[in-house]
């Protein structure tokens, strides 16, 4: 928000935008808490003094501001120099702060805008002495003459440039002189230098500016002259041009895939709240991708925990905004989309590999009620023969929604519910939330008494145990940043599996959310809860609806931990679970952050059952398929509100191609589950998830991959066509893999769907029948029982006969599809292994073939082999775009039946080969 929207509150917001209804409330400071105490008002007061003081110092050293000065800077270059909300800038108050104060007009229809309060191009910055070379780099000397209108500039920085690979490289500014509180991620360290980076790094010295460009192209890749730079105690701040306009990532944000660089403000905070758009949301990721001119991609992340802001402008220009920390960027030069995916995770860490029944289908509500209605439920799903792996359950099973409690009246049969899923080869997984109710009488309830008496609960800036309210009244909130916590949790988890069997666990309310603003006792009046800049985040003050931002944690306080909480517990439980199990962990995650996706999938929140939530959730999808946590869904057929079967229909086959694959209901709202619509409906839904569920060998394998490089799964489509521009904006259509493609109907009555298709051949994975595309959209039937999935060329694909659970079609046998490029090859690969155990690939259990079509010839080839292939037959190859009929097949050099359909698709059936040894199939 700039001081251009301040001036005009009468204006409603961002009108022209269909979702307007439902934003304001995320850049609005909530006065009522704000008022609340007459202290605030004196520190606001005091802080006002303080700015306008420095004002006047900074004032008198410089006088006079020639106006042409500010009004040469093109609009676009006009960086924001009173970000504050809730201030009407004037010219007084913008020229305190030593910057140009220059009206514009407001652009008709939207609420931000070119920022009236900017920089001036002399605004005082850090100067950067001499470089000293180092063995990773060089380091420098960054030094601030003058003061800033924030309090505690830190004068002597020290910057640290590292070339830890040919295609990454490390910038570092820190406080020179006394550490500060740096995120504790595990980023494997680099001993030696990178030889020949695609990158150069060149520095401008006064004003201090960062330049990073592409050696092969030349082409800028950062440039942070353009604005001043701040290092301040409690305000960070850094800006820089684009080489483009094609910016994606930054989450957790309700917002197209490629983001708006229309003055947007973006915010970090984690934040219980249904997803609405430009509210800071579940999840911090500091992270962005851009696709440069000429295809080439690059990325940068920004490892900080603390509020942040992301101002986009159309320069095109981004500005980091964190309101501690240190500035600590990687920067990944691809040069391919995919390229910088992987690059990012080669410092985030790779994501998990999941378990196979994972992948399978997940039925969830909130408000069965009871066990029995549950089992009800599955029962009914495995009569009607329609796939479900993994039953759920909501807050709901808990007694008076305690953690690690079982409703012994309405879920006396949930031990015996699981046992059932267990014997049918199906699996259960259960909610828990962080906080621990804390009302009882000691000796009542193990998990509170057992942690005060272990001291693992946060505390007050005063160091007393902090009391928020969550589901079942007060609580406390573990510190999941202490290693007896994860001690304390395990055994709680433990203690709660001896008695219900659960195979994996929701993570939920992990903001950690809170119905308090702070605490029962309020939050201190000090820097930490209400810093001298709060970053638009949603209520206005950072304790809304979370924990006081002094709280105390064993390694720091709040201010710093908050955004890591979802992580941290994520950790605890994964390896919670491991030592419970023994087998791989499976736990979604609400809140999240960068290295999640080693711990932890997440849903997309609470959205609720609308079209353009279904909508939503593809740019969702992609998102985190860019932050390095590939298992990931929305709730299908929406959380909150009535869903009809219509949407629902839909929504269960987009959903049936989301990596993770929930659908997930509140309370009150009618069942959503598939049996509960007509048999038309149910069927269709069947069918969709029976796709899903032939479509998983090829799933896993790109979990696999995704585990083994940070390769993307679900995956946008310019990441394969990075040269066709015209796939940059699509987020209606993704792929799965190189090869899939995916273009659902996500609009009501529609009996057909419009989807680009790159250059190239394109089959229908049903039928085989091909189109030979230019580069153009399409118009395609779409009748309500049917979804639009496509092969591209050269792609094959391993697919296994559906059954109604994973345990069972895992056993099933595998038809190969191979879909021919035009120049009548394909290439494919399988990954497989007993789909549980850990550590399978580290530890060499699994089995992997390459699958390859040359001259006529699918080729099975496999280069690693454990027991677990040899259970498996392959059972029919199924080949599109054999353009002449061919006149024999042999198999293994055996002559064998196949049969050729005019829309160039060979089959040949009851192949009865066993996976673990390579064969050859030829066409002639
Ligand atoms: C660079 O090296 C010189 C000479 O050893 C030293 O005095 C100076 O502090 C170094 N500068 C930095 C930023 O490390
Ligand atoms: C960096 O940006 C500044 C300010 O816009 C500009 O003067 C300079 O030429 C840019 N440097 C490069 C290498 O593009
Ligand atoms: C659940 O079903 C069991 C077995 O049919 C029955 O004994 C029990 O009373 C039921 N519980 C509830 C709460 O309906
Ligand atoms: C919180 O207070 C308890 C009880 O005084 C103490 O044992 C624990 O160490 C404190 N934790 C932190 C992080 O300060
Ligand atoms: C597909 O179209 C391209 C031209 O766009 C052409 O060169 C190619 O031969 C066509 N391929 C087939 C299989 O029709
Ligand atoms: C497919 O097989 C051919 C012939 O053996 C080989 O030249 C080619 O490299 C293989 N392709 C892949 C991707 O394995
Ligand atoms: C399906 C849907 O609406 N998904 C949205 C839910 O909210 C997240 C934000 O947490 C969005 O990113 C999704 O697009």
């Amino acid at each position: 928000m700039t001081s251009y929207q301040k001036l005009n509150t009468s204006v409603p917001p961002e009108a022209g935008d269909e979702a307007a209804d439902e934003k304001p409330l995320c850049h609005q400071k909530l006065s009522a808490w704000w008022l609340g105490g007459g202290l605030l008002m004196v520190a606001a007061l005091l802080s006002g003094v303080t700015v306008w003081v420095l004002g006047q110092i900074w004032w008198s050293q410089h006088k006079v501001f020639p106006l042409p000065k500010c009004a040469s800077i093109p609009e676009n270059l006009r960086f924001d120099c009173y970000p504050e909300r809730g201030t009407v800038v004037t010219r007084e108050l913008c020229e305190k702060r030593g910057c140009c104060f220059v009206e514009t007009d407001r652009p008709i229809g939207r609420a931000r805008g070119v920022p009236w309060c900017f920089y001036p191009p002399d605004f005082p910055s850090y100067s950067l002495g001499s470089m000293n070379e180092t063995q990773m780099g060089m380091v420098g000397l960054l030094t601030r003459q003058t003061k800033t209108y924030y309090p505690s500039d830190i004068e002597k920085l020290q910057l640290s440039v590292e070339f830890e690979t040919d295609t990454r490289v490390h910038v570092k500014i820190i406080d020179a002189t006394s550490p500060r509180y740096e995120v504790p991620l595990d980023v494997p360290r680099v001993a030696k230098r990178a030889e020949n980076p695609v990158y150069t790094v060149e520095f401008s010295k006064d004003p201090f500016g960062l330049i990073v460009k592409r050696r092969t192209s030349g082409v800028v890749l950062i440039n942070t002259t353009v604005a001043p730079l701040f290092f301040a105690d409690q305000f960070l701040q850094i800006s820089t041009l684009l080489p483009s306009t094609f910016l994606y990532g930054l989450g957790e944000h309700r917002s197209n895939f490629l983001h708006s660089l229309e003055w947007t403000t973006l915010t970090f905070w984690a934040r219980d709240v249904p997803p609405m758009e430009s509210c800071n949301l579940y999840g911090v990721h500091p992270f962005y991708l851009v696709m440069e001119n000429g295809g080439d991609a690059h990325g940068v992340f920004l490892l900080n925990s603390n509020a942040m802001e992301v101002a986009l402008q159309p320069a095109p220009a981004l500005t980091w905004r964190t309101i501690g920390g240190i500035l600590d960027f990687y920067i990944f030069l691809g040069p391919d989309p995919n390229l910088v995916v992987q690059q990012y995770q080669q410092v985030i860490g790779f994501p998990a590999m999941p378990p196979f029944w994972g992948l399978g289908f997940h039925l969830c509500r909130w408000g069965y009620g009871t066990s029995n209605e549950t089992w009800e439920i599955i029962k009914a799903m495995r009569n009607y023969q329609i796939p479900q792996d993994v039953q759920w359950n909501d807050i709901d099973y808990m007694d008076g929604y305690r953690d690690f409690t079982v409703d012994p009246q309405k879920f006396g049969t949930l031990p015996q519910m699981v046992e059932d899923l267990h014997k049918h080869g199906q699996h259960y997984v259960m909610i828990l939330d962080p906080g621990i109710s804390s009302t009882h009488p000691p000796g009542s309830y193990w998990p509170y008494d057992e942690g005060l008496k272990r001291g693992i609960f946060i505390n007050t800036t005063q160091g007393k145990l902090l009391i928020g309210k969550v589901w079942p009244g007060l609580t406390a909130f573990p510190d999941f940043s202490n290693p007896n916590t994860h001690q304390w949790w395990l055994e709680n988890l433990n203690r709660f599996h001896a008695l219900v069997p659960f195979d994996g666990v929701w993570i939920d309310m992990n903001e950690p959310s809170n119905f308090m603003d702070g605490s029962q006792e309020g939050c201190s009046q000090g820097e930490l809860d209400s810093p001298p800049y709060v970053p638009a985040v949603m209520g206005g003050f950072l304790p809304a609806k979370t924990i006081c931002t002094s709280a105390r944690q064993s390694t720091s306080v709040h201010y710093n931990l908050h955004s890591l909480y979802g992580l941290m517990e994520a950790k605890a439980t994964a390896s919670a679970l491991i030592k419970i199990r023994g087998k791989r962990p499976f736990i979604i995650s609400r809140s999240t952050f960068p290295s999640q996706g080693k711990y932890s999938g997440h849903w997309l929140g609470d959205n609720r059952s609308e079209w353009k939530d279904m909508i939503w959730s593809i740019p969702g999808l992609l998102s985190f398929s860019l932050f390095g946590v590939p298992l990931i869904g929305a709730d299908i057929c929406g959380f909150s509100g009535s869903t009809s079967e219509e949407l629902c229909i839909r929504w269960m086959q987009l959903g049936a191609f989301y990596p993770f694959t929930r659908n997930h209901n509140t309370q009150i709202e009618k069942a959503q589950d598939p049996i509960a619509f007509s048999p038309a409906a149910r069927t269709a839904m069947k069918e969709v998830l029976e796709t899903r569920y032939a479509l998983l060998p090829f799933l896993y394998s790109l979990f696999h991959r995704a585990h083994l490089q940070g390769d993307t799964v679900a995956r946008p489509l310019f990441f394969e066509f990075p040269k066709d521009v015209a796939t940059y904006s699509i987020d209606k259509q993704f792929l799965w893999g190189r090869g899939l493609l995916v273009t659902p109907v996500l609009d009501p009555g529609m009996d057909s769907v419009i989807g680009y298709f790159p250059r190239g051949i394109w089959y229908d994975y049903y039928t085989g029948s091909s189109v030979n595309s230019s580069g153009e959209s399409l118009k395609m039937a779409a009748p309500l029982d049917h979804i639009n999935v496509h092969l591209r060329e050269g792609t094959i694909l391993p697919t296994q006969k559906p059954a109604s659970s994973t345990s069972v079609s895992r056993r099933n046998p595998l038809r190969l599809i191979a879909a021919l490029s035009q120049n009548a090859n394909a290439w494919g690969d399988l990954f497989w292994d007993d789909g549980e155990s850990l550590d399978t690939f580290e530890k060499g259990d699994y089995s992997y073939l390459v699958f390859n079509v040359t001259q006529n010839t699918f080729i099975s080839t496999v280069l690693h082999s454990n027991v677990e292939a040899s259970y498996i037959m392959v059972e029919a190859l199924t080949v599109y775009g054999v353009r002449d009929e061919p006149k024999r097949v042999t198999v293994n050099g055996k002559e064998a039946p196949f049969s050729y359909l005019k829309n160039q698709v060979l089959s040949v059936n009851n192949l009865q080969l066993n996976l673990s040894h390579g064969f050859s199939i030829r066409w002639m």
